[in-house]
């Protein structure tokens, strides 16, 4: 049994103050992240970039519902200054294709085999946001057969819709993951 924590899109553009599309409370959780990277509880710790092109499909200038956000290589990308980097083993990029939303961390990205060539079969996911790329990534990891909990007050949503992110827990939840 190994265990990993995926950090989910903790990127300055999805924090407040300022991010380009900023997750309410987002910041609160830098501090949860850290102790949980650091406990010692897993073998491997992931953290996860939305790390799209510049003319990304879901950007409202190509016909999108998102402001442009987390474009590759500009410092809205970057992961946030309070995210302890001596923590994490890995950064893994996604969203990288131009033309589907790439809202899981498990679509076109080599996260999977990374997991798999590591042993692990448990995974923990955090991070932003509930609703959209948490969501996509548990989703995902129970389809691949992993292990899956979701620590609930490690995780902060969009709610574009009152009420988003708690739908979206349940859905995980019925998925088969454990919320904590
Ligand atoms: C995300 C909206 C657009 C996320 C990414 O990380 O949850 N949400 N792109
Ligand atoms: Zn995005």
């Amino acid at each position: 049994m190994a265990r990993a924590l995926v950090i989910v899109d903790y990127q300055n553009d999805f924090n407040p103050p300022g991010g380009a599309l900023a997750v309410p409370e987002g910041d609160v959780i830098s501090g949860t992240l850290n102790e949980l990277a650091r406990s010692g509880d897993f073998d491997l710790v992931i953290a996860t970039r939305d790390w799209h092109p510049p003319e990304h499909k879901s950007f409202v200038a190509q016909g999108g519902t998102w402001p442009a956000h987390c474009v590759q290589n500009s410092e809205g990308a970057e992961l946030h200054p309070d995210l302890d980097p001596n923590a994490i083993d890995y950064i893994v990029d996604k969203g990288q294709a131009p033309d589907t939303d790439g809202y899981s961390a498990f679509e076109d990205s080599e996260l999977s085999d990374l997991l798999r060539d590591h042993g692990i079969d448990e995974i923990t996911v955090t991070g932003l946001a509930t609703d959209y790329c948490v969501k996509n990534t548990a989703l995902d990891a129970l389809r691949e057969g992993f292990k899956v909990t979701v620590d609930t007050g490690a995780v902060r949503g969009v709610d574009v819709q009152p009420g988003d992110s708690e739908r979206a827990l349940e859905e995980i939840r019925a998925a088969g993951a454990t919320l904590l």
